[in-house]
């Protein structure tokens, strides 16, 4: 029947659409609201709080050209909307910014003072190795990797512990 047709077609696709999203990530900047000005001034930061960015995941930031633009610029513009040293300079929407270093990455909007009224985003790539300790007071990241494999290994230790314990904890009972 076309109805079931379709909707295996329908679930096909999805799948595809989540395992291609397994391995690189396209995040909308903003989602649905995309890059304009926010309704307040933390509204970025709140939308990328919950997020990872991982290597290879890519950025979309959605405007109308002319109305906005994307900058990435150093830390202290960033903190100051001043554009002394801009990284790069994306002036036509939609711009799609690959995230090819690990660290932190600041972007605003360089027209008027929208940057001001909130139209900025800071994020950090490659989190997955600071998940395990509180990280989220926005300190540039410059711990080596070796660092964070060293103080992952205790976590690890009472997982393994802890696999190994509800392995053997049958044997008692037998
Ligand atoms: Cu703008």
């Amino acid at each position: 029947m076309a109805p079931s047709l379709a909707g295996s077609l329908l679930a096909m696709a999805i799948c595809a659409l989540l395992l291609g999203e397994a391995s690189a990530m396209d995040h909308i900047v903003g989602g649905s609201f995309g890059w304009k000005i926010p309704p307040n001034a933390t509204f970025y930061q709140e939308w990328a709080k919950p997020r990872t960015f991982e290597l290879n995941d890519q950025l979309v930031f959605l405007y109308t050209s002319a109305l906005h633009n994307v900058l990435e610029v150093s830390e202290a513009d960033f903190d100051g909307c001043t554009q002394d040293k801009v990284i790069g300079m994306h002036p036509v929407g939609p711009t799609i910014i690959p995230l090819t270093k690990g660290g932190n990455h600041y972007f605003f909007c360089g027209i008027g003072t929208h940057c001001d009224q909130g139209l900025k985003l800071s994020i950090t790539v490659g989190k997955a190795s600071a998940a395990t300790g509180p990280d989220d007071d926005g300190a540039p990241d410059t711990s080596p990797p070796a660092d964070a494999s060293n103080s992952s290994s205790a976590p690890m230790l009472h997982y393994f512990a802890g696999v190994l314990g509800l392995i053997l904890l049958p044997l008692l009972f037998v």
